[in-house]
């Protein structure tokens, strides 16, 4: 097998006004959609989060892979290391770095090519199922009213259901469970993780509480302020939530600042802001900072990183949960193929889907049913591009003028003079 061409669209995919420690999300998602083709004309499918630099990376590393088997992973991973540039994760709560997103895309494309070669899903090129549905988590946020797009801010009446309420504003605790009441009607999640970091620790706490008073202690709650807290803050909002979260996602920035956090307080610290890389790992067992690592392959560097990840959590005794940014189909399929293989990876995964849903470049969009998504029967990732739906978000990104994702000055149009802060409150 040999792959012959490689296709790199930049999408644009309508995202509410939501929250978070960094500011809040534009109009607009930005995601870069890979499709590598093989000689004898099949198609594998990538996506990851969208930015000019990951861009001309993607293209550059293209180039250089043209030609090769992609079955011979070890041979691409290796070219790919060769171009790497040193880049850094930074502050903000997405992962910024450029090369384990291009080499997460490339991989997970090859997978989805090897997996249509043979006729069989990834899962089985990952050592087979050991469940057939992936539960998810309802991804809560604040947000301002609007639902992002070409909608802005402001609301569409004629929308109802979850749609209608996904247009909603969410900016107190009642809002909150109002949210979560409408995303659980429809997907039927059986966890809530809410993203915090937008307001004053308190005002977070009151929602977590309300949020367990409307679905009672079955329903797992999680809460993750994106590391934009005091120490002594975080340990005096986890103080409040002892027996009440499942587990307590990044309240506090940094491998020292989680392991004071965790000696302190009695709830499991979880993470995907202090962990986020092989070079990590000793500083963890070191430090003891966190008892649950949030797997991303698009940041981990593909599948089997992750892969690897996960043994290291076994024998290290960390847990294992799955974190997810602003995505599309080809995303939560990779994300299901690879949980559906992982045996500790125990926790609902993060999606931000439902935020996109209904905007998907899929022919036919995996569905939710009570949370979880089914394993897909077909070849490779088990999914078929809409290739018009594609044509339509690349028009997206055309038109909407956003290069990169910066939630800082998305927040300045609402809120002039606004900065961010990498430890707020
Ligand atoms: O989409 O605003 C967001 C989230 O804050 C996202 O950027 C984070 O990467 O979901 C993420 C997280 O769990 O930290
Ligand atoms: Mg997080």
């Amino acid at each position: 097998m040999r792959i012959s061409d490689i296709h790199i669209s930049p999408v644009a995919v309508p995202d509410p006004p939501l929250l978070n420690a960094a500011g809040l999300h534009a109009p607009y998602a930005l995601r870069l959609i890979i499709e590598i083709v093989s000689a004898d004309g099949l198609s594998g499918w990538g996506e990851i989060p969208g930015s000019e630099a990951t861009r001309a990376a993607l293209h550059l590393a293209a180039e250089r892979i043209i030609g090769m088997d992609p079955w011979q992973l070890n041979r691409i991973a290796a070219t790919l290391e060769s171009l790497a540039n040193p880049d850094e994760r930074g502050a903000t709560p997405w992962d910024q770095r450029t090369w384990v997103h291009v080499q997460s895309a490339i991989e997970v494309a090859c997978y989805d090519l090897m997996g249509k070669s043979v006729g069989r899903p990834v899962v089985d090129l990952l050592g087979g199922a050991v469940r057939e549905r992936v539960p998810f988590a309802a991804y809560l946020f604040y947000k301002h009213e609007g639902a992002g797009g070409e909608f802005g801010f402001g609301r569409d009446e004629s929308v109802s259901g979850w749609f209608g309420a996904r247009q909603e504003a969410a900016l107190d605790p009642e809002g909150i469970v109002a949210q979560a009441r409408a995303m659980i009607a429809h997907y039927g999640f059986k966890s809530i993780k809410l993203k915090g970091g937008a307001f004053e620790p308190q005002v977070e706490v009151e929602s977590i509480l309300a949020l367990r008073e409307a679905f009672g202690p079955d329903v797992p709650l999680r809460l993750d302020p994106n590391a934009i807290w005091r120490v002594d803050s975080a340990i005096q909002a986890g103080k409040q939530l002892e027996g009440v979260l499942e587990y307590y996602e990044d309240p506090v920035r940094g491998q020292a600042n989680m392991a004071t956090v965790a000696r302190a307080v009695d709830i499991p610290l979880a993470t995907n802001m202090c962990t986020t890389a092989f070079a990590d790992l000793p500083g963890s067992i070191a430090h003891q900072s966190e008892a649950i690592i949030l797997s991303d392959h698009h940041f981990w560097g593909g599948f089997r990183a992750s892969l690897d990840l996960a043994r290291f959590c076994a024998v290290f005794g960390r847990g294992m949960s799955m974190h997810s940014n602003s995505h599309l189909g080809i995303s939560l399929a990779a994300m299901a193929q690879l949980a559906a293989a992982v045996p500790n990876l125990t926790y609902d995964c993060d999606t931000h889907y439902p935020w996109q849903d209904g905007y998907d470049l899929l022919v036919e969009p995996l569905p939710f049913e009570d949370g979880a998504v089914g394993l897909p029967s077909a070849p490779g990732l088990g999914i078929e591009v809409d290739r018009d739906k594609l044509a339509a978000l690349r028009r997206n990104y055309l038109a909407c003028g956003l290069t990169e994702r910066d939630d800082e000055i998305e927040m300045q149009k609402v809120q002039p003079g606004w900065t961010f802060q990498s430890t707020r409150w």
